[in-house]
Order: structure tokens, then sequence, then C-alpha cells
């Protein structure tokens, strides 16, 4: 895609750095940097998040660079090369600012690079591979254990020497320094799963046991893989972020990333090797990142996703337009007041009141264009973490559970809807969800039932616990008038 500004101005690159305002650069090291960092799926989300937090830690030691691998678009490589991988990060809020990356190094794509892959991954100079492939590329089955019936780990086991699922590419990679004696490695799962690294570190012992069990022993035993909680509004980029940053940096860069001014990061303290400063530049270690997990994926990730299929279903485009109407406003809020916050324990430390206020002020951020349909996208893979495990946690606490059940009523709808418009979604099961809602011929009862027997996403002990499919059915019965005229009338009675 070609993006021209209205007034040319010269291409941001190396050459062109020395005319950026002293206030964009902060650390552009000349020493070149040591690629101790293999990341894969260097989407918008790692560009704000992880690879800043690297880049800002340069000013504390250590010269860490990133070598991103896209698993299969060619896209991110080819946009960045453009432009020798430097970007700007645009901190969208009332007062903006923008910031030189330079963290990413070199980008590379498995399917056409993958003896380059290889050699970055088991080079014994990386001492971590991070993760940001979204919740579906970990090929879990329901119960988070690896799936070896998912496409790609089929072909995986079918074809050793061309694996294109992370876990396949991971395992190999540690077989290869295994059997060179290469350790002093940690992985670190950056994405939005409940115990993503444990979970990310089964799957890939499980994967390697199918093949060489004294790898499996090996990885148990050399390997780290940390539990993570990682938060950061970051909203796709458009023309609209491309014009704003050559006005602020006076530099044509075709590829910034924008994000809120609030980011966060917590990484479970157990690492196989150096690491860069993180701790200098805000990253918090813990022994115990599940407190933080739970909070951030049930209170800010369960309630985007009731704000996606609800909203959507009001008219409206983004999250900053639904949370500004009162009534949705209200259900968010004691949604997450009187039902998600007693599904869990948070951290001693943490104010969950303050917490739930200050995501509901992010929300509100009017600079941020958030898109609903963005957050809508596989829902069949984000609902277990950010809706169902709380709704089950509250069913054996005998909490409320009403104000998240109409959340997934809200997708049934999203999904039946989809169905009958022909409306394509984004979702790795989208094939089995459509099917299924197609059938659904309005008997609204019969409806959810169809939809609750999905077991790819509900577990069976939850679609027939009657007490939930009482609550959904409600929910959904209540929301099938809804519209963009009668909000208030649907929203104040549930
Ligand atoms: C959003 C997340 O798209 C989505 O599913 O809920 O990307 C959310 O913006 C981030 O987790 C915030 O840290």
């Amino acid at each position: 895609m070609e993006w021209t500004n209205s007034v040319e101005k010269q291409r941001l690159n190396k050459q062109t750095l020395a005319l950026l305002p002293s206030s964009v650069i902060h650390n552009v090291s000349s020493a070149k940097a040591e690629i101790g960092i293999v990341h894969l799926g260097p989407g918008a989300f790692h560009r704000a998040h992880q690879a800043v937090y690297t880049d800002n830690a340069m000013e504390f030691g250590g010269n860490w660079g990133i070598c991103a691998v896209s698993m299969r678009s060619t896209g991110v490589r080819d946009e960045l090369a453009e432009q020798e991988n430097l970007y700007t990060l645009a901190i969208i809020d009332e007062n903006p600012s923008y910031q030189l990356i330079s963290a990413i190094k070199e980008v590379l794509v498995l399917g056409e690079q993958r003896q380059q892959v290889m050699a970055r991954l088991t080079a014994a100079t990386t001492h971590i591979v991070s993760l940001t492939i979204t919740e579906k590329g970990y090929c879990l089955d329901g119960k988070g254990l690896l799936d070896t019936a998912h496409a790609d780990i089929v072909h995986d086991l079918a074809n050793p020497a061309e694996p294109r699922s992370a876990i396949a590419l991971l395992a190999t990679a540690l077989k290869i320094r295994m059997q060179q004696g290469i350790d002093q490695l940690t992985i670190i799962s950056c994405d939005n799963l409940a115990d993503n690294g444990a979970k990310l570190g089964k799957a890939i012992v499980a994967f390697a046991t199918l093949s060489d069990k004294t790898l499996a022993e090996w990885i148990s035993l050399n390997v780290c893989f940390p539990n993570t909680m990682v938060d950061s509004i970051t909203p796709a980029s458009n023309d609209e972020l491309r014009a704003r940053v050559a006005e602020a940096i006076q530099l044509q860069d075709n590829w910034p990333i924008q994000r809120e001014a609030f980011t966060q990061w917590v990484i479970e303290d157990h690492f196989s090797g150096p690491r860069p400063a993180w701790d200098k530049v805000g990253v918090t270690f813990t022994q115990n990142v599940s407190g933080y997990e739970k909070a951030k994926l049930r209170l800010l990730n369960g309630s985007h996703s009731t704000l996606a299929y609800l909203g959507l279903r009001c008219g409206f485009e983004t999250v900053n337009e639904g949370i500004s109407h009162p009534a949705l406003f209200k259900l968010v809020k004691t949604m997450l007041v009187e039902e998600v916050k007693v599904s869990f324990n948070a951290p001693d430390e943490l104010d969950v009141d303050a917490y739930i206020d200050a995501i509901l002020k992010r929300y509100s951020n009017r600079h941020i264009r958030h898109l609903l349909s963005q957050i809508a996208w596989d829902g069949s893979q984000k609902l277990p973490f950010r809706l169902l495990g709380s709704i089950q946690d509250n069913l054996a606490k005998g909490n409320s559970i009403t104000l998240m059940a109409v959340g997934v009523a809200a997708w049934l709808h999203f999904l039946v809807t989809a169905a009958k418009t022909n409306l394509k979604i984004v979702d790795p099961l989208a094939d089995k969800l459509i099917s299924e809602a197609a059938y659904c011929a309005g008997n609204l009862a019969d409806d959810v039932l169809r939809l609750l027997a999905i077991s790819q996403v509900f577990p069976t002990t939850l679609a027939t616990n009657q007490h939930f499919v009482n609550a959904v059915t409600n929910g959904y019965l209540a929301l099938s008038n809804l519209n963009p005229t009668n909000i208030d009338e649907v929203i104040e009675g549930l």
C-alpha cells in the first residue's frame, strides 16, 4: 500500500535520523546491536509494547536487538525494510508524544527464510524468544492442551523439516540447541491467555514428546517459560496516524504505530539466561503473575469483548463511542464491580476499584479510535479466558453471572447476525460457528442451546449448567430486539 503525505517529506531512515526533533529520539545506539531476542509475530502490539520496553532498556546497558519473525505474511518485513526497520511510536493521548523505535534490527519471514530463522533461534547469542501470535496461534484444545488434530500440528508432524506452527518451530529449534549444548533460553509468551507461559511450555513439550522423549526432558531442565501479563491498547495504524506523525517528526514514516499512554508488562521472574534491563523501564517481575493476569484478562479484556458485541449491535464503531453511552457505561461498570471483581483473588497490592475506574477512563480516551469490529475477532478463542472462566468461578461461589451472560449472549447474536447476513467473521472456528448459527431459526431457547453445544468453546459442564443456560437465554431474549433506536430501553432492562 503506497501512502504519500500532502507535503513531500524525506523518508524516515538511518540517513535522515539526524533531522528528527530531539524529543523523538531516546536511544539510537550506534554500536551494532547483538540480536539477543527473536520475536514471533511482530504485529502492532509487539511493536508498541515489548519492542518499546527493549528500546527504552538500551539506555541501561546491554545492546539488545530484536529479530522479528513473521510466521506467514511478508507485509511487516517488506514494510519495515523500506525504512531500515525504524518506526515511530505515537502515544495518542491528551498530549500526544512521539518516539523513534530502533529495537527491531531484522525482520524475517518463516515461509521464505526458514534457514535464517532457525539460525537465529539456535544461536548461542539468542537468549530470549518472545511471542505475540494471538490465542489461536497456540494450537490448543478447549482444555488448554496441545490439539494434535489441529491442522498446523498435523502438517508439522508430517513435515518435520518445514514446521509452520510456532509450537513445532520452537520444538525443532530446541532440539538443535539440545544437540549443540546451547541452553540459557527463556521463551516468553506475550498473548492474552491465562497461564500463557505454562500453556506454551506444555504444548512444546507435548509436541517434542511425540518425536523425542529426551528433548522433552532437556526442555524441562534448560528452558524457562514465564507467565506474563501484557497491556496497552494499540489500535490499528491508518493514514490519519501517518499524517499526524509526518507533521510531528517532519519525516515520512509509512509504518508508525499508535497506542495509549498506559502500558504494563508483568513477567514471572523465571529466566534461563540474561535479559534486557526491562526492570529499569517499568516492567514488573514477580513470582505471582496469576492475580495480575486474571485482573487484566477478566476486567479489561472481558469488558472489551462485552462492549464489542453489545456496541456493534447498538450501531457503534469504536470503544469510545460505546463506553460514552450512559446505559452501556452503567452495564459494563456494574458487570465489573458486581460480577467480575468477585470472580478471582486480585493481588493484595491491587486496588481493584481504582483499576476498574482506570479501565473505563482508558476506554473513554476520545483520541483513540479502537474499532469494536477488531476486538470482535476470534471470539471462540477469547471468551473462554475473558468471560467463561469468570462465569464458572462465580457459579462455583454462588455469585451473580447475569451481566457476563449478557456478554456471552451478545456474542451469540453476533454469530447469528453474521450467518443470516453472510457477514464474514474473523475466527479460526468461523466455519463451525457460522454453520451452527445458520441453523438458528428464531426459537430463541433452542438457538441458545444449539450454540452452547459448541464444545470447542463451551465446556460441557458449563453448557449443561441450568443456571448458566437460563442466564444466557434471558440475555439472548432481551437482546433480540436491541438496535440503535432502543438502547436505553433494552440495556437498562437487563
Ligand atoms: C482487545 C485487546 O482486540 C482485543 O481483543 O481486547 O487487544 C486489548 O486491546 C489489549 O489486550 C489491551 O492490553
